[in-house]
């Protein structure tokens, strides 16, 4: 059987299953059937995308990559699920995908553990799985067929290296430095990387102090509402590390609302990851010092890979995204003007 013809039967009894036995004109309102009727997208190659959420800027753009990329045009029919930031809502998506008999799956995991058993159900069933983005930490790593995505751990160093050459340059190398860091969902590989990495800058700096560590999920409210608490916490607070854009967005909102300011000639000094076009907009205004990349445009890298699997081509099991950084002391504007997120 032919690829999305397979795929789509499958759908079908998928659909009639989860809608309870819909009589034929609301089924056939569904879109995979129509496709199925219309034999629109035989031979299409299915890919089962299980993204997190769309908790940032920074997902919303990932998403789209995916969604561009994984087009008809393309040859690709994609079913995209979005897990709301659970995890249960990422087990039902790929135990859906199996059931559907995709080609492929791909996994963007919200935290790096509790993957084994899905995973292993996927190898069973003879669907390779891509990790993109976020890691997934299995006993057996023949569970996926590889990853793909940002060395969060060097991110999180270059960070401290960065604010170590700072404190230097205005004097500052020796005196105690207060740090707070919001962090993102913990157990997520970009959680562990960044504050692992900055961690590690941080032991080299006998003078910095980390006064807490609290997450706010990645989610610009929450990066707020903790930063509030800091600022009503800590009278001294010399740098936020906010381990994503938006909490940075809403810890510049606290500390504005404090009566206090930040950035380079503010009193709090901000670094953040991701390198939004509306974080370099807030640097260009001043409020956010240091800003390390993130490259969420993934969906092209993982069809590469695709396509290689697909003639039977070795891929690396491990495949880094190059990145750069970005501060106040750049031409910003330029770089903003061909900035893709
Ligand atoms: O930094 C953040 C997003 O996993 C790298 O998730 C990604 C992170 C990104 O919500 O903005």
């Amino acid at each position: 059987m032919k690829r999305l013809g397979r795929g789509a039967v499958l759908l079908f009894i998928s659909v009639l299953f989860l809608t309870g036995c819909r009589g034929e004109d609301e089924a056939l309102g569904d879109s995979r059937l129509y496709d199925e009727m219309s034999g629109e997208g035989e031979g299409d190659i299915i890919i089962g995308f299980s993204e997190i959420g769309s908790e940032s800027d920074w997902r919303r753009a990932h998403t789209e990559s995916f969604k561009s990329t994984f087009s008809s045009e393309n040859g690709y029919y994609l079913l995209f699920e979005d897990a709301q930031q659970k995890q249960e809502n990422q087990l039902k998506a790929i135990r859906n995908f199996i059931l559907q008999e995709v080609d492929y799956i791909v996994l963007d995991p919200i935290v790096e553990t509790g993957w084994d058993a899905v995973l292993q159900e996927a190898k069973d069933a003879g669907i390779p799985v891509i990790l993109a983005d976020r890691f997934a930490e299995v006993a057996d790593e023949e569970l996926y067929t590889c990853w793909v995505g940002s060395n969060f751990y060097e991110e999180g160093e270059r960070a401290g290296e960065w604010l170590m050459n700072y404190l230097r340059e205005q004097g500052r190398g020796d005196e105690p430095i207060h740090i707070v860091t919001l962090q993102g969902t913990l157990g997520s590989s970009a959680q562990i990387g960044r504050t692992e990495g900055f961690h590690k800058v941080l032991l080299e700096n006998e003078n910095w102090i980390m006064l807490e560590q609290q997450s706010g999920d990645f989610v610009q409210a929450k990066g707020q509402e903790v930063m509030e608490y800091f600022l009503d916490t800590y009278e001294d607070i010399d740098v936020v590390i906010s381990e994503n854009d938006n909490m940075a967005f809403g810890a510049i909102d606290a500390i504005q609302a404090a009566g206090k300011s930040c950035g380079p000639d503010g009193e709090i000094a901000i670094i953040s990851f991701d390198s939004s076009y509306a974080a370099l907009d807030c640097m260009l205004n001043g409020e956010i010092n240091a800003d390390f990349e993130c490259n969420p445009l993934l969906g092209p890298m993982v069809s590469d890979i695709v396509r290689k699997l697909e003639r039977n081509k070795p891929v690396e099991k491990i495949q880094y995204v190059k990145e750069k950084y970005f501060d106040t002391s750049m031409d910003l504007k330029k770089i903003m003007e061909n900035r893709a997120y």
